[in-house]
């Protein structure tokens, strides 16, 4: 689908004009624009903050060769390329993670940029290598957004017909299909029963995201921001009539569902996604396993169908125009490691890499460099070690969201043999047969920072040090 896929985001000359302006200025002033990927709650608002605030404050980066080789002279927040979007609110997500009563930021609910400036100390014998400037940009958003990616490359019938098949067994769906199979498509469009049809859809595209599915399209149901109400948001699937004269519910809706992709879709992804250079693809594998078989398979499924579309290099069109920019890597990331105990970080990265295989292969990464690992953006717990049975269990412990009680947890005996998670949620297993993997739900612990630090985390470095590291 990729091919598909970037070439027709590309359309629209007012891109072309853009790109060209920013290949230009980049030729004075070096940018890298990072791209932060990830399904709802997968931890990108966090990370970003995380990791603007350990690259101002290095203190915690000792494994970002430049920092720990003194080539960074300066890290500045500057203002940010793109003067029509809203900045990225890094000093109150800061702030809400480091006050009296450390809080999460909320789920994002649009777009934002940010800018930081870097600026090196000559390297190299004679000074030359290395040295300058360098602007990274970063930009966040609605995870919820990232699932349209996979609507580019259906029409309106098979995205119906997919869509119900899959929701079919849900009993989140019943009450929309209900509605949706009593629905005549061939019969004229009555616009309040499309209205009723849509808002049905979204009750149980919310009522599943509850549930922990991933598969959410259309994303803008969800989050619509300004759209709401708009007919481009009026739609939902339904059983595809013998045949849907024009005028015809069922054309009409086909009408909408092109026009949602070509109006609030594709220009999304042109305008923040076409000149990434790195790519970093956050995903919360450790919920997904608490949540079960089923929501390990489907979150294997839709990440496999969004990374397709990332395959570099697939950007032809855009590849003329920047003379051959692409991703040049990606790094996959299991979040939220902190909540487990070191020892079991290698199971969770293995147990990463092992999801994205088959996506790997099929996106075909070739010329882009990639590596997996485990981190957790802000460290929220501390490892301990206590007595059961007469043999040592390694945990962790930190304050619970909600109550803000002290709690120990211990996730669970996390394989290291990676198919003894993918293997029953390929098979459609209900629930895991010979394993219990308990997850909570901890609130940010209590942090005072010396001056020169950043907020504590785990790998934060390591990841800073393969997506930006070989530019500084
Ligand atoms: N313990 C721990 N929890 C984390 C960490 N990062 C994220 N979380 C948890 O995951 C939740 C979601 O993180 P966000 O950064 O808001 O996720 P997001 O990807 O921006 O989600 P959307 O904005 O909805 O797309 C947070 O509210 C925290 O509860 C981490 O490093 N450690
Ligand atoms: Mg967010």
């Amino acid at each position: 689908m990729s091919q598909l896929v970037l070439s027709s985001l590309t359309d629209g000359i007012s891109r072309s004009v853009g790109a060209l302006a920013g290949s230009v200025t980049d030729l004075f002033e070096p940018t890298l624009r990072l791209g932060v990927t990830g399904l709802s709650g997968a931890g990108k608002t966090v990370f970003i903050t995380a990791l603007v605030a350990n690259l101002l404050d290095r203190g915690r980066m000792p494994q970002l060769a430049a920092e720990a080789q003194g080539r960074i002279e300066t890290v500045l927040l500057q203002p940010q390329p793109d003067l029509t979007l809203p900045r990225f609110d890094y000093e109150g997500h800061l702030s809400a993670l480091l006050g009296s009563e450390p809080r999460w930021p909320q789920s994002t609910r649009a777009v934002s940029e940010l800018r930081l400036s870097f600026r090196l100390r000559p390297s190299g014998l004679l000074g030359l290598a290395g040295s300058g400037r360098l602007h990274l940009d970063i930009v966040d958003y609605p995870g919820e957004w990232l699932l349209d990616l996979s609507l580019l490359d259906k029409d309106y019938p098979r995205w119906s017909a997919e869509t119900l098949e899959r929701i079919g067994k849900r009993p989140e769906a019943a009450a929309f299909l209900a509605l949706a199979r009593a629905e005549d498509g061939a019969l004229a469009l009555d616009e309040p029963r499309a209205q009723s049809l849509a808002a049905a859809f979204t009750d149980y595209l919310n009522a599943a995201r509850g549930k922990g599915w991933s598969d959410l399209t259309p994303g803008r149901f969800l989050l619509p921001g300004d759209l709401a109400g708009s007919p481009v948001l009026t739609f939902a699937p339904l059983p595809e009539p013998a045949s849907a004269p024009r005028g015809s519910l069922w054309r009409e809706m086909e009408r909408r569902f092109e026009a949602y992709k070509a109006k609030v879709v594709k220009p999304f992804f042109r305008d923040h996604f076409s000149r990434i250079d790195r790519q970093v693809v956050l995903m919360d594998v450790l919920g997904a396993i608490h949540a079960g078989p089923r929501a390990v398979e489907d979150l294997r499924r839709t990440m496999a169908e969004i990374l397709t579309a990332f395959r570099p290099g697939a950007n032809g069109w855009l590849n003329r125009i920047l003379g051959g920019k692409r991703v040049e890597k990606i790094l996959f990331a299991a979040t939220k490691a902190d909540h487990l105990h070191h020892h079991q970080h290698p199971a969770l990265t293995a147990i990463t890499e092992a999801l994205l295989s088959d996506a790997r292969r099929r996106a075909d990464f070739s010329g882009a460099r990639t590596a997996a690992l485990s981190l957790a953006s802000i460290r929220a717990t501390v490892e301990d070690s206590v007595q059961r049975d007469g043999a040592p269990l390694d945990l962790v412990r930190g304050r619970l969201q909600g109550t803000g009680k002290q709690a120990a947890m211990y996730a669970g005996d996390l394989p290291t043999d990676p198919a003894r998670i993918l293997a029953p949620a390929r098979e459609g297993a209900e629930r895991w047969l010979d394993a219990d993997f308990a997850l909570m739900g901890f609130a940010p612990a209590r942090m005072t920072l010396k001056p020169g630090e950043g907020p504590p985390h785990i790998r934060l470095d390591r990841a800073a040090e393969f997506l930006i590291g070989d530019r500084l």
